[in-house]
């Protein structure tokens, strides 16, 4: 049987079409988004969709990963195959320059992730110093699981001392520079993948100095060595790994691990009759202080004549407070400015990353106030509030005071709300996950995961993941690629914008498990339903793990099933799939995927077809260095097959590898 099962062996894609009908400005699937573009076309008020259209024919030596602005005497593109307009002004090769742009792409999605959590870890900082008293650890529990992988003893400790220790090595994983290893990235992966990590000189010592590193080594003159830049690539998309690592446990031990929690999405959650407050972005940390200072507040909004106020959230600060405070998700992405043109929201707080700043643009059609709260995300126009964890409280009391005067300013003719909303279920952590498996089997939880994958009651797990790239619909991609996955029995988990996509659109149900799920994915779920008849509902048809930075739970569900399968990461029957990928995060999260061993699939063409060696690395020579490798595939329903070829590829390898050894009464060979 072949790697997968890739007939053709080239790797290459099919000839769906890299732009969707690039004319068409129609460029969703979301019934609430639609409504809301026709509003949009008769105001004459543009979106993202007018200006992707506007952008069709897109640069061919950009998209193609060969053109070189990296120093002044460029930009500098590739234009033949041979002789001096072959090379740029210094005489950098295609493969040279391609790896250079890929792998910046994953510096600038590690600095984003590292970002956010060093922020996560800066308030958890002030909070034991007694500078940030609005915060609080709400999961004990967690951090003395973390305490105790980072080796930091918790025998006779309180809660504060535990967290000062971690603190200081989550402050060292940024910085350090002796030459050990990332502590939270070593502390949690398998053997053989620290082992094949130091092998091939990848583990990072610290996030910040490895992806200065890497800016360094990519600039001009310095590495042209296209294998090598890659290999910095992957070293930077371990530091992001960690990174996530870091914002996902902290962020639990503060706001608490989440746990399963009934919801609603889209755009009908906006309520015409509260103040509503969209809080959009990625941290927690801002958000999570607004919803309880909005808690707080509904007298005050009560005076200006609505019910209460409303917090909805956008994009990943949306799934952070959807997965712990069950806070409704408005939308995802590529509608972001869809929730300003419901006429009847009336602050959108943001801090940072995935923020269009053609927000402040639409939000100047009606009164909704745009205020942006971090040092480093400013937008012209926008009101600037900076937001201190030292203050969080009074800041977040500014924050919702500003959404209740704007409510005044309302103009009713402008209101349009559209009726879209849909049930869902979300707050799956892994913690979660594992005391649903057991409540079936106690002693060994994650064996019911995989028995389940060995009896061929499911086909594995795939983790969803991804914002949205217009260069097709809006989540048809997601959707399309889910159903598949669904109806052919694999178990599927899902983050960022990927999960608001099947949040929106009722997929996150236990509705939608009748009406999508294969009989053997039917099967496993109401057998984990009927062991747990304490949850207050159905399990959803695809579990919600979080936002991007959560990706990180998909990899320690990866490596427990790893642990329990006793084998490492590459030989799991675990895919990641991202149908519409966008940000330099998500590169930067589907290299270490393929890092770590997982085949995973990209629906949005990354930069690479402009050298065949850089395309036959990330498509190819991965798997075999790392065992995981790019499935690059811009049709969804190609692509859940590809990723599906991939799955039962793995598990026809682990059962006749399983059988072996039980048959000859030895342990599992490792070797294959
Ligand atoms: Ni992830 Fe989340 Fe969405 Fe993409 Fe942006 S919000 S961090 S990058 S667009 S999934
Ligand atoms: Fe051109 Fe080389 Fe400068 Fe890039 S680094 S812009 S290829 S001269």
């Amino acid at each position: 049987m072949p790697r997968y099962r890739d007939l053709t062996h080239t790797a290459r894609p099919s000839n769906a079409p890299r732009v969707f009908e690039p004319k068409n400005p129609l460029r969703t699937t979301d019934p609430a988004a639609l409504e809301m573009l026709k509003i949009a076309h008769e105001s004459k008020i543009e979106t993202v969709f007018d200006r992707v259209v506007a952008q069709q024919p897109q640069c061919q030596f950009g998209y193609k990963g060969v053109c070189c602005r990296i120093c002044i005497a460029g930009p500098c593109r590739v234009k033949a195959d041979d002789g001096p307009a072959s090379k740029g002004i210094c005489g950098a090769n295609a493969y040279t320059i391609v790896a250079r742009n890929l792998v910046r792409y994953i510096a600038g999605g590690a600095a984003s992730h590292s970002e956010h959590s060093r922020h996560v870890l800066h308030t958890a900082h002030a909070m034991t110093e007694g500078h940030a008293p609005d915060y609080q650890i709400k999961s004990p529990a967690k951090l003395r699981k973390l305490a105790e992988k980072l080796g930091v003893s918790t025998l006779d400790r309180g809660d504060m001392e535990i967290l000062t220790d971690v603190i200081e090595i989550g402050y060292a994983d940024f910085g350090r520079y002796q030459e050990r290893p990332l502590a939270f990235l070593d502390s949690f992966l398998t053997e053989g993948r620290r082992k094949k990590f130091k092998h091939t000189n990848i583990m990072p010592k610290a996030i910040d100095g490895t992806v200065t590193e890497l800016i360094a080594q990519t600039s001009m003159g310095v590495d042209a060595d296209p294998v090598n830049i890659i290999f910095g690539g992957l070293k930077a998309s371990l530091a992001d790994l960690a990174g996530e690592y870091i914002g996902t446990t902290l962020s639990d031990v503060l706001f608490g691990v989440p746990e399963p929690i009934i919801s609603e999405s889209n755009l009908g959650v906006i309520n015409p009759k509260m103040v509503n407050i969209a809080v959009h972005g990625h941290n927690p940390v801002l958000s999570e202080m607004v919803v309880a200072a909005a808690r707080k507040m509904t007298d005050e909004a009560k005076k200006v004549g609505a019910e209460g106020v409303n917090i909805v959230g956008i994009c990943c600060t949306g799934n952070e407070l959807l997965m712990r405070e069950g806070v409704y998700l408005a939308t995802s992405s590529a509608s972001q400015e869809m929730a300003i043109m419901t006429g009847a929201l009336d602050a959108m707080v943001v801090d940072i990353q995935c923020i269009y700043p053609a927000v402040q643009q639409v939000a100047e059609c009606f009164h909704t106030k745009v205020v942006t709260t971090e040092s480093i995300m400013k937008i012209p126009g926008s009101q600037h509030l900076a937001f201190n964890a030292t203050t969080a409280m009074e800041d977040a009391e500014k924050l919702v005071k500003i959404a209740i005067e704007a409510y005044k300013n309302r103009d009713p003719k402008k209101i349009s709300i559209p009726s879209e909303r849909h049930k869902l279920v979300a707050g799956f952590s892994i913690e979660a996950l594992t005391d649903i498996m057991a409540k079936v089997n106690p002693e060994r939880p994650m064996s019911v995961l995989t028995d389940a994958i060995l009896n061929g009651q499911i086909k594995g797990v795939a983790l969803m993941a991804g914002c949205n790239n217009l260069k097709r619909l809006q989540d048809e991609g997601h959707v399309t690629v889910l159903k598949e996955l669904v109806k052919n029995d694999v178990f599927v988990i899902a983050t960022g914008c990927s999960a608001g996509a099947y949040a929106k659109l009722g997929l996150m149900s236990p509705l939608a498990v009748d009406a999508y799920a294969g009989p053997g994915l039917k099967s496993f779920l109401k057998m984990l339903e009927e062991a747990n008849p304490q949850l207050t509902t159905g399990l959803p048809l695809v579990f919600h793990v979080g936002a991007c930075v959560d990706n990180s739970r998909g990899m320690d569900l990866a490596i427990a099933m790893a642990n329990e399968l006793g084998v490492d990461v590459p030989r799991v029957p675990f895919v990641a799939s991202a149908p519409e990928a966008m940000h330099e995060k998500a590169v930067a999260i589907g290299t270490w995927c393929v890092t770590m061993g997982l085949p995973t699939h990209v629906g949005s063409m990354p930069p690479v077809e402009g050298s065949d060696l850089i395309y036959g690395i990330t498509t190819q020579i991965a798997h075999d260095v790392f065992g995981g490798n790019f499935i690059l595939e811009m049709d969804p329903v190609l692509g859940a097959r590809k990723l599906l070829d991939a799955l039962e590829y793995r598990t026809w390898k682990l059962r006749v590898h399983q059988q072996a050894a039980e048959k000859y009464n030895t342990p599992m060979a490792q070797g294959w």
